[in-house]
C-alpha cells in the first residue's frame, strides 16, 4: 500500500497527470480508502510542492503543472467521497477571495459540501467582496439557509475576508448568512478577530462546521 501511495505522491510532484490517474486507479483496485489516497498521496504531495518552491527547487510553472495533475486526480476521487443523501437545507456560496488564484482547496471544500447535501454556488477564484454580496442578495429569497465560504492561500489576500464581512454588515445582510473561512494561512483566531462565524482547517471539517453553524 505504501508503495502505491508513494507512486501517486511522486506522480503529482512530477506533474504527470496520466500517471496520477493510473496510480489512483491502482490504489482503488487495491481497496485503498479514497480518504487515504487524498490525504497521504495527494494533499501531502502539494505540501511538498510548496516546500520545494520555498527552497527554490520549484518555480511557478512546476507548481502549475503539479496543480493540474492534482486536479486530474481529483476527478477520479470526487465521486467516491462520502455522500449524504439526507435532505439538507443549506446553500453554500463559495469562492477564493480577491487577488487569489489558488482553487484546489476551495474545490475540495465544495466537493465535500456537495457530498454532504449542500447546494453549491461556486463563484470561482479572485472573488471581490461585491461579488459575494451580489450572490447573497440573489440567494436570500431562497428557502435555504446560507453560508458564505471564503478560501485564501496567501497572507496578502486573506485580508479580503475581513473586507467582505464588513461589506456584508454594511449591506444589512449579516443576519442572513453564516460566514465560514479557511485556507493555509487562516486560523480560528483570525476568524474570531474578523467576525467570521466559523473556521475549518480542512475540507471535511468545513462540512461539520457548516452543519453546526446551520444546526443541521
Ligand atoms: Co502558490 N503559494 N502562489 N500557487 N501555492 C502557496 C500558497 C505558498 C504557501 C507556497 C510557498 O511559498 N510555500 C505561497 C504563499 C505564501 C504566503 O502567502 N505566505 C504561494 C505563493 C507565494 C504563490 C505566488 C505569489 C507565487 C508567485 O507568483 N511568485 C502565486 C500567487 C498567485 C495568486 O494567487 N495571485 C502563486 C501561484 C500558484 C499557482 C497558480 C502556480 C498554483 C495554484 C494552482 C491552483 O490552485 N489552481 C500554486 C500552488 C499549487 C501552491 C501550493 C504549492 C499548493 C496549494 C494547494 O493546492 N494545496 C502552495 C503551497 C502549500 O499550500 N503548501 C502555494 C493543496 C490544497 C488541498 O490545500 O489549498 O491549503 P489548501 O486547502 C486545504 C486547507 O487549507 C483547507 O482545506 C484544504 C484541505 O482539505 N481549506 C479550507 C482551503 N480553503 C478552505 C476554505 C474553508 C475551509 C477549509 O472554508 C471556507
Amino acid at each position: 500500500m505504501q508503495e502505491i501511495i508513494k507512486n501517486i505522491f511522486d506522480a503529482i510532484l512530477e506533474g504527470n497527470s496520466q500517471e496520477v490517474q493510473k496510480n489512483i486507479q491502482t490504489a482503488l483496485d487495491h481497496n485503498i480508502n479514497p480518504d487515504t489516497i487524498l490525504n497521504d498521496g495527494m494533499i501531502s504531495a502539494m505540501a511538498e510542492v510548496g516546500k520545494l518552491f520555498e527552497e527554490g527547487q520549484f518555480y511557478v510553472p512546476e507548481m502549475l503543472i503539479s496543480a493540474r495533475a492534482m486536479k486530474e486526480g481529483l476527478l477520479i476521487i470526487k465521486p467516491l467521497l462520502s455522500t449524504d443523501t439526507t435532505s439538507n437545507t443549506g446553500m453554500v456560496i463559495i469562492g477564493t477571495v480577491k487577488g487569489d488564484l489558488h482553487d484546489i482547496g476551495k474545490n475540495l471544500v465544495a466537493m465535500m459540501m456537495e457530498g454532504a447535501g449542500f447546494e453549491i454556488q461556486d463563484l470561482g477564484t479572485d472573488v471581490a467582496p461585491e461579488k459575494f454580496m451580489e450572490a447573497i442578495k440573489n440567494s436570500s429569497k431562497s428557502e435555504k439557509k446560507l453560508i458564505v465560504a471564503m478560501s485564501a492561500l496567501l497572507t496578502t489576500t486573506m485580508t479580503s475576508m475581513q473586507v467582505t464581512i464588513q461589506g456584508i454588515i454594511e449591506s444589512g445582510l449579516r443576519d442572513q448568512v453564516k460566514v465560514l473561512i479557511g485556507g493555509a494561512p487562516v486560523t480560528d483566531k483570525y476568524a474570531e478577530q474578523i467576525g467570521a462565524d466559523g473556521y475549518a482547517g480542512d475540507a471535511s471539517r468545513a462540512v461539520s462546521v457548516a452543519k453546526r453553524l446551520l444546526s443541521i
